[in-house]
């Protein structure tokens, strides 16, 4: 498992693959970043998503911004308003809006303008399975990922479902980009271990920024 964090925080970025780019501790602003998260939370509650094929989804989801991600027994899509609720999703922090933006370009992806913010939140023992992200209107746009409390293990695939996979271990801070030819790069994480997190306690936060429209 160690070599799965190797290279911890050298400052630089790393390219995994072609269009993966891992930055290492690129998070700087933790506390505020999980303030609005509570806040968000609050407004458009984190809760688990039924997939068209009847699954109920392990990871629980809220959103931010002008579309929010949904899955229900209908498909996966992006809606402008929260079906719990029936209000609009929050409105995206200008501090996510600062990071994303930060991540891009330190990632060689230059106007990244996300109006999505899916928020993930782990347990431990919730994965989640390999699959693709490939509800957004246009490829051409990167995604930016962001972990927060508990490390996890990522898997990364290729563009079929069956190609070989990579894992990589991501922790508090940490921010994977990709895009490109990797933008539908089949991926997944790993049912998250046990253990406690100074913040979060016994729970991984990840977000995920993405131009949706
Ligand atoms: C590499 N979330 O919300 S983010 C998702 O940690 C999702 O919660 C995971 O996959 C999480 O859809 C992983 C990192 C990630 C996401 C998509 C990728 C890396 C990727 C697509 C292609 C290649
Ligand atoms: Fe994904």
């Amino acid at each position: 498992m160690d070599d799965l964090f190797a290279e911890l925080d050298d400052g630089a970025p790393q390219e995994l693959a072609a269009g993966v780019v891992l930055l290492r501790g690129f998070v700087r602003e933790q506390a505020s970043l999980l303030l609005a998260v509570a806040q968000i939370t609050q407004a458009a509650p984190f809760r688990q998503m039924s997939t068209p094929g009847g699954y109920v989804m392990s990871v629980e989801m809220s959103n931010c911004g002008a579309l929010g991600w949904i899955a229900d027994r209908h498909g996966y899509r992006y809606v402008a308003h929260d079906p719990l609720t029936g209000e609009p999703w929050p409105a995206m922090p200008e501090a996510f809006l600062a990071l994303a933006r930060r991540a891009g370009l330190e990632a060689g992806f230059a106007d990244f303008s996300p109006d999505v913010c899916l928020i993930n939140r782990y347990v431990p023992s919730t994965k989640l399975s390999m699959h693709q992200d490939k509800d957004e209107a246009d490829f051409s746009a990167p995604i930016v990922s962001v972990s927060l409390g508990l490390p996890a293990v990522f898997v990364l695939g290729g563009l079929q479902r069956n190609d070989p996979s990579q894992r990589i271990g991501l922790s508090h801070g940490d921010v994977l980009v990709w895009g490109g030819p990797a933008r539908l790069r089949y991926h997944g994480v790993l049912a998250l271990k046990h253990g406690n997190h100074v913040e979060l306690g016994a729970c991984r936060i990840n977000l995920t920024f993405r131009q949706a429209a």
